[in-house]
């Protein structure tokens, strides 16, 4: 497969896979299989795909042949050996996580984490005799000091949701293999186009669908890629008896268009998001601008590194209090107030009280995220236009704050 991946250009293998297969009649895409089982000729054939002696789809909780399309199309863009689809990102990392703890192993992840992640983490996962340490991440010396030959898995994402923090995946990677611990790392912000993980020494890219892979809004979804034996092992454990958190076929076709066109998107969603950054940065009544494409950015040497492009995501703080980030929020016409990212339209959210409302306060303080953030997601509408349109709402503001930029 590595070399079949690397004469093939990343957009040729969004729209076709490897395979390159004859579809059923000839059909330009996969067909859509809506059924919930498969029947064999004989007992006996079915009894041998039980037993893993034979392949082949007996029930859509452990596959499917519309999601076996997508699974192999997002392995050949992750450049992993095999990819498994889930029902959520939610559902991609409770049945990766289910599928390799028991009680008494660690998990060492990251301060900064997507809100449900975390309250997975803190508040579920450590009920049941799994312990959970935060480390700051951005430090690999905090990493190492912290595991043991307890630690199962090392957990991060990056760019991190909400502060856009990043993690250098190589050497976290390094770090935990000298102790047999998996590197899993949420992508979900990258998508593989602008980041392959497992290429940096990761075992596993978890990622919401939802999102860029999705890229329109109009689904739930998660995928999970790495080796062959660790997703097989997901799917017949932590997919298939734990979670149960299957993608539907439906969802997987949608997924397969999305693909189609992911390249062109998250160019878009680069450049427009370089050009509200560099914009908003200039603007008076902006205090920060947390966005890996500008000089400023604390980790602007690491996001060139690992990062084909700094991606679609802005988090921003004003020169004002929270009431007038709420005012500056509500003025907006074109931006949709809304949690979810990386879809056609922009979208805009105050983490503190909505995606990362799980945390308490003092955690939030504890774990870099501030209660005044804003996160932006810059969506493919005319740049112009969204500028514009944070131009015009920012401008309300000037009547209730004069504060200077902070230098
Ligand atoms: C949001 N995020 O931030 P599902 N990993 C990351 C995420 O941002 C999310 C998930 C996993 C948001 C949802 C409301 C980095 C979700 C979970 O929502 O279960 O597909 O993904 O706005």
């Amino acid at each position: 497969m590595a070399d079949q991946t690397s004469k093939t250009g990343f957009a040729t293998r969004a729209i076709h896979g490897l395979e390159h297969a004859r579809q059923p009649e000839g059909a330009l895409n996969p067909p859509l299989y809506l059924s919930s089982t498969f029947t064999f000729d004989r007992v006996e054939e079915g009894a041998a795909m039980f037993a893993g002696e034979r392949p082949g789809h007996f029930y859509s909780r452990v596959s499917n042949p519309t999601l076996s399309a997508l699974e192999e199309r997002f392995a050949a863009l992750e450049e992993a050996e095999s990819s498994l689809c889930f029902a959520s990102g939610m559902g991609a990392i409770t049945s990766v996580f289910w599928t390799f703890l028991s009680a008494g192993d660690e998990v060492i992840a990251d301060k900064t984490l997507y809100g449900c992640t975390f309250a997975f983490l803190h508040h579920g996962l450590s009920r049941f005799g799994v312990k959970v340490i935060h480390v700051d991440m951005t430090d690999p010396a905090a990493v190492a000091a912290v595991l043991s030959e307890k630690t199962k898995i090392v957990y991060f994402e990056s760019p991190a949701n909400p502060n856009m923090r990043l993690v250098d995946i190589a050497a976290i990677s390094t770090i935990a293999r000298n102790v047999g611990a998996k590197t899993i790392v949420d992508n979900t912000y990258c998508t593989p186009y602008l980041q392959q993980p497992l290429k940096l020494g990761a075992d596993i890219a978890v990622h919401s669908a939802t999102k860029y892979l999705g890229g329109h809004g109009d689904l739930i979804a998660g995928m999970a890629a790495g080796s062959a034996d660790d997703m097989m092992q997901v799917r017949v454990e932590g997919l298939k008896d734990m979670t149960g958190a299957v993608m539907t076929p439906l969802t997987a076709h949608q997924i397969m268009r999305g693909l189609k066109t992911l390249d062109l998107r998250m160019d878009r969603h680069c450049a427009s998001a370089q050009e509200i950054a560099e914009r908003l940065e200039a603007h008076p009544l902006v205090k920060s601008v947390s966005y890996p494409g500008l000089k400023s950015f604390a980790q602007f040497a690491l996001a060139k590194r690992q990062m084909r492009a700094p991606g679609g995501m802005i988090a921003l703080e004003l020169n004002t209090d929270i009431g007038g980030a709420m005012h500056m929020m509500n003025a907006l016409t074109l931006i949709k107030r809304a949690v979810s990212l990386g879809d056609a339209d922009s979208l805009i959210q105050h983490p503190a009280s909505m995606t990362h409302a799980a945390y308490s306060k003092e955690e939030r303080a504890e774990h870099g995220i501030s209660d005044s953030l804003i996160r932006l997601s810059v969506g493919l509408e005319s740049a112009r236009d969204i500028w514009a349109d944070l131009e015009s709402a920012l401008g309300t503001l000037k009547a209730t704050s004069t504060a200077p930029k902070a230098a």
